[in-house]
């Protein structure tokens, strides 16, 4: 009886060591496996639907992540409560599974600062921003005075025609969906230079909507501005666009619209569209940061020169809806930015 016990407890005991045995080897196989992987949580600050950079940066790690068998991409959307944005980064920092988080706004470099003090390994892309020097960040800011005036310039060549909605006034407008430095210091003025290039008596109607995402609201202040004679709207306020688009469209009036190609958004009523090739930087960068050679703490400032920022003007929405004189006009312009015989300089307001 005491023998069969013992046998019993000996086999237990081989049994549990069996066990352990297994589940150290399957623990090490795992942990083997990750140093070769390359995850990335992307954080949208906002909801990625109805705004196209953050469309495009959500589009761009996808790609690379279906390219490259051993990169993960995860995406979080932040919402609208830019309250609780710090705190929904630090739980992405804190999972530690993430070699990079990638996001695209001018407030995300200063919201994640405490983030990146906290966690000392946890590295960030941040496009469509720009902070001085950062070991655990790196930032790419668009030249949007550049890609403003662009939209100003044919805004301008607009306003002056006689296309069908074209008022006797020489007004513009422009809706934010806040006010923010970037759109203080590059797209607001830059919209204003291009306009003034053409007339220096263009006034550029500014209204701020308070949000990204009511399109009621936005509708309102986009009949308030045709109502006063505005012709061509600039709409930056993300899924809230939509109003303002369909209010203009009612009225037979014009947008210009920013960050991506979207005639077919609204033929005959948008009529230019300054795109910023979101979705290239996202995968160069990302496939830089993977390969090692992301330069940490630096920052970059990208243009028309080296096409990152692009009028659409090969669309057949464009051609169609804008007569040729003004495209003709325009055609120099841009060629022109391309070549970098006409520049828009970034105003350091950092
Ligand atoms: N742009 C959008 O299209 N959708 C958004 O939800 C959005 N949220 C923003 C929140 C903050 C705090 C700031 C500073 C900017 C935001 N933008 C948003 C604007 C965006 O960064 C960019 O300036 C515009 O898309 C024009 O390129």
């Amino acid at each position: 009886m005491q023998k069969s016990l013992k046998i019993l407890l000996i086999l237990a005991a081989v049994a549990v060591v069996a066990v352990a045995v297994v589940l150290i080897v399957l623990g090490r196989t795992g942990a083997e496996e990750s140093p070769g992987s390359f995850d990335i949580g992307v954080f949208v600050p906002g909801v990625a639907a109805g705004s196209p950079l953050y469309e495009q940066l959500v589009s761009g790690a996808e790609k690379v992540a279906s390219e490259r068998e051993m990169v993960t991409v995860k995406v979080i959307e932040g919402g609208f409560n830019q309250g609780e944005w710090e705190e929904k980064i630090t739980s992405i920092a804190a999972t530690g599974e993430y070699e990079v988080i990638l996001s695209s706004n001018p407030s995300i470099p200063f919201v994640a600062l405490p983030v990146a003090e906290a966690f000392p390994d946890q590295k960030f892309i941040i496009l469509d921003a720009i902070i001085e020097s950062h070991p655990q960040m790196y930032t790419v800011l668009y030249n949007q005075v550049e890609q403003a005036a662009m939209l100003g310039f044919l805004a301008g060549l607009i306003t002056k025609s006689d296309m069908p909605g074209a008022t006797p006034e020489l007004k513009l407008g422009l809706i934010a969906g806040q006010e923010y430095d970037a759109m203080l210091k590059m797209i607001l003025p830059g919209f204003e230079r291009g306009a003034r290039e053409i007339d220096p008596g263009i006034s550029v109607d500014f209204r701020v909507l308070g949000n990204w995402y009511d399109a009621n609201k936005a509708a309102d202040l986009a009949n308030s501005m045709l109502d006063a004679g505005v012709d061509v709207i600039l709409t930056i306020c993300g899924g809230a666009n939509q109003g303002a688009i369909t209010a203009v469209k009612e009225r037979g009036r014009y947008i210009v619209y920013m960050d991506s190609e979207d005639y077919d958004l609204a033929p005959g009523t948008i009529v230019g569209c300054s795109e910023l090739r979101q979705e290239r930087l996202v995968r160069e960068t990302l496939e830089a940061a993977i390969e090692g050679d992301l330069d940490w703490g630096s920052n970059r400032i990208v243009n028309s020169t080296d096409d990152y920022v692009a009028f659409v003007d090969n669309h057949e929405l464009y051609i169609k809806s804008v007569p040729e004189d003004i495209r003709d006009t325009m055609d120099s312009f841009l060629k022109d930015i391309r070549s970098g015989r006409r520049s828009y300089e970034v105003p350091k307001y950092w």
